[in-house]
Parts: structure tokens; sequence; C-alpha cells
């Protein structure tokens, strides 16, 4: 529309074309990456970016913002760690203020198995040269001294796995730092356009069918998150994942009180202050599959019950919001990512609990992916053949909230 056009921040494109060379399906922030660096890295700008709702209003705009690289398999930290690498420079490569701030990261431990499945991780972390280490009662208190360390309470805290570098950052800032920058270079967004069917001719990815009519694409990127399997199966292919709703919640802003990010898989919580003042906090996934954004009474009555034992301050903070995204979760708690058996149709999902972290490198490395037609190597090990070939990704053990 004409609106459209005088946006000051954004060259909206007013009409869809009927080609494109790369078609790409979701604009949150990994679509919107992808394009990107589709068009900054591959000078590949004959590109549009479909989103059926409004820009990034999906989990991109939901999630808790938790940056970290502390995972547990040297796949996992290797590929995480690109990305707090890209994270670090983003705001002067998309010109636009993220955010980014290293808070440092805590994973408590409350039982001898997480104090084993911490020391792991800080040693896999250390070898790849992410730091993180193995801190005790007495470290944790003198870092974070608004946390209850007694030990007259249900599951106290034995010692933590601290990750200096953990950060949070302005999710909405990332994904239209992107969007301005692709489109900037040419790239088209279209908003409130429904992808409803994938063109398959011969095995291979011809186009998309719209609530706007039909596009024909050289190759066709999915990038939706919790639809990942519907959309999947328009092109013809399942995937191992469940879609489990994910939710969270802020407190009223107060001033700052907690500098950290801090976790507790037994307590299945987690916590961090957002530059606003908001106590932003979250916890497990709900207990049952569902593709619905409701939030509930129940998950807001668990959550502060944990909390409490961590942060007795909390009880005098109200909560002002609260919402719900979809989390496409794999068997193994690792994204799906690269080539498809269908030519031509490349796929990024199974962000589950975890991909906001992952928006730079997954954009970068997809886009190198489209424009080579080959899975990068970085990508490999979280291709969608590894669930035929046995050939696992574990991270339940670092993907941080319960399940
Ligand atoms: P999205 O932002 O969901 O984008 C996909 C887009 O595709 C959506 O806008 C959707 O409308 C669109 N779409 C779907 N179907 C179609 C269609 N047919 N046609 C056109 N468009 C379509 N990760 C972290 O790393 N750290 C965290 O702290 C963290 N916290 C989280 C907290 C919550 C409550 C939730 C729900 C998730 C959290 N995550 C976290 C996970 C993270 O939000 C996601 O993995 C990440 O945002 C996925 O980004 P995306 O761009 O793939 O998805
Ligand atoms: O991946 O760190 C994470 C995370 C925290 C909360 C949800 N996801």
């Amino acid at each position: 529309s004409s609106k459209h056009r005088e946006d000051p921040h954004f060259r909206w494109a007013p009409e869809l074309k009927k080609s494109y060379d790369v078609v790409i399906v979701g604009a949150g922030g990994h679509g919107l990456a992808t394009a990107y660096y589709l068009a900054a890295h591959h000078g590949i700008t004959n590109v549009c970016v479909l989103e059926k709702g409004y820009l990034a209003g999906g989990n991109t705009a939901r999630n808790t913002t938790i940056v970290r690289a502390n995972y547990l398999t040297p796949e996992g930290v290797a590929f995480y760690k690109e990305s707090v690498e890209l994270f670090r420079g983003l705001s002067l490569e998309l010109d636009i203020n993220i955010m980014y701030s290293e808070r440092g990261h805590f994973t408590l431990a409350h039982t001898d198995a997480a104090m084993r499945t911490a020391r792991w991780r800080a040693e896999v972390n250390k070898h790849l040269g992410v730091d993180s280490e193995l801190i005790y009662p007495d470290d944790i208190a003198r870092l974070c001294p608004t946390m209850n360390m007694s030990d007259e309470v249900r599951y106290p805290i034995l010692g933590a796995l601290y990750h200096p570098p953990g950060a949070i950052a302005r999710h909405d800032a990332v994904a239209w730092g992107y969007a301005r920058q692709a489109m900037r270079r040419g790239v088209e967004v279209h908003p409130q356009t429904e992808v409803t069917d994938v063109l398959i001719e011969n095995g291979r990815a011809v186009g998309v069918e719209t609530s706007r009519g039909t596009i024909h694409a050289g190759k066709v990127v999915q990038a939706v998150a919790g639809s990942s399997s519907l959309m999947a199966r328009k092109a013809g292919f399942r995937l191992p994942i469940r879609t489990i709703p994910l939710q969270a919640c802020v407190s009223e802003p107060v001033k700052p009180i907690l500098d950290q990010i801090v976790v507790s898989g037994s307590l299945h919580v987690y916590i961090s202050q957002s530059a606003r003042g908001e106590m932003v906090m979250g916890g497990a996934t709900d207990p049952y599959g569902l593709y619905s954004t409701r939030s509930t009474l129940d998950f807001k009555e668990g959550l502060m019950g944990h909390m409490l034992e961590l942060f007795p301050f909390m009880a005098e903070l109200r909560v002002l919001r609260q919402w719900a995204g979809m989390a496409d979760m794999t068997p193994d708690f690792s994204p799906v990512m690269g080539l498809t058996p269908v030519e031509n149709y490349y796929i990024d999902a199974g962000w589950g609990t975890w991909g906001f972290k992952a928006t730079p490198v997954c954009g970068k490395r997809m886009a190198e992916c489209v424009a080579t037609g080959t899975q990068p190597g970085l990508l490999r090990p979280f291709a969608l053949d590894r669930f035929d070939r046995f050939d696992l990704v574990g991270e339940k053990g670092a993907a941080s909230v319960g399940h």
C-alpha cells in the first residue's frame, strides 16, 4: 500500500512479482537473516521473504533472548560459538543498536548428576575456546548476591556452570536490523502473505502457492519455526518434530537488581532482568503438544513456586505480561538445517526453545547452503538425514529449560 511505501524505516515492495530466484517462507529472525546474508555475502538479491502475519511476530517476538555457546556436544559448541561472535558485532554490521548485553550465564546444579553434566560441558567448552567454568556456592554467592544460597530449601544449590559471555539482546532490533539491511540491498519482504502450498515438479521445488497467488522460485527456503512440520508436509516429506507451547512472562519493571542470567534445569525456571527493568522469566515446555499460543495460569503458578525459592524478593513483584510461542522439538534437542529430499528446497527448523541465539549463524550458513547448493561443514551434523543414519546430536543436557 502507499502507506507502506512511505515507511521511513523499511523499503516495502508494492507488489508481489511472479517469480524470484529465492523465496523464503517465514519473516522471523532466521528467514530475515538468511535473506540478508544471501544479499550481503552472495550478491543474491532477487529474493522475497513471505510472512503470513507481521514482521517477526512469531517466536522471534516471544523469546527471552538468551544468547550463549555453553552447549554439550562439540558440534553444538562450534556452531553456537560462531553465533556469539556474530552477535558481538551485529549492532555495527546492521547499523542498529541491538542492545547486546553480556551478563554472565549460570546453569545451577542441584544434584550430583547435574554437577557431572556441568563439569562435562565446562571441559568441552574450554577445549573449543568457549569461556565456561564449574563454580561452587561461595563463588555463586559472590557473583550473584541476590540468589538464595540457603540449604534449608528442597533443592540446595551445589554448584553452577558459569559462562561469562552469556548475553541478552533486543529481539525486535535483531529482526528489524536484518530486514532493513536486506531490503536496502533489494530483498522484498511481504507480510500478510501466507504460503499455502509448495509447487513440486519431478522432485524439485519450483515455486509456492500463496494467499496472494502463485509465485515461481528457483529455490525455496522454509524458516517457519513452530509450523515446520506443516510446511514440510506441503513439500512432501515428514519431520521428526513435536510442536509444544513454551510460555514466558515479565514482571513489572524495577531498578537494576539482577545482573546475571540464571537457569535451573531441576527447578525448571530461568530469569534475567531486561534493560527496561522487567524480570524476564520462563520455565519448561507445556506438558502436551499443541498448535496454540494461549497462555495459562498453571504455568504461572508452577513457575512462581520455584522462582521464590531462588529469589524470595520476587514475592513482592507483580506479573505484567504473559505469553506463549510454539516450539518445534526434535528428539535430540538440536536443529535441522540444510538440504532436504526435495531438490532446491531447503529447511531451517527444529529450533524448539533454543533458536534465537542462533539467528546470525543460521542466517549466514543457510545463505551459504542455498547459494552453493551444498551443506556447509558447520551445518553437516544438523542435516535432516541424521535421523536416517541414527547420528543424533544430543543436546538435551544443554537445552537450558526443563522438558
Ligand atoms: P519465528 O520468529 O517464529 O518465524 C517464523 C515465521 O514463519 C513466523 O513469523 C510465522 O508467522 C511464519 N510462518 C509460519 N507459517 C507460515 C506460512 N505458511 N506462510 C508464511 N509465513 C509463515 N531461543 C533462544 O536462543 N534463547 C531464548 O532465551 C529463547 N527463549 C524462548 C522463550 C519462549 C517463550 C519461546 C517460545 C522461544 C524461545 N526461544 C529461545 C526459541 C526462539 O524463540 C526460536 O527458536 C526462534 O525465535 C526461531 O526463530 P525463527 O525465525 O525460526 O521463527
Ligand atoms: O536456549 O538459553 C536458551 C533458552 C533459555 C530459555 C529458553 N531458551
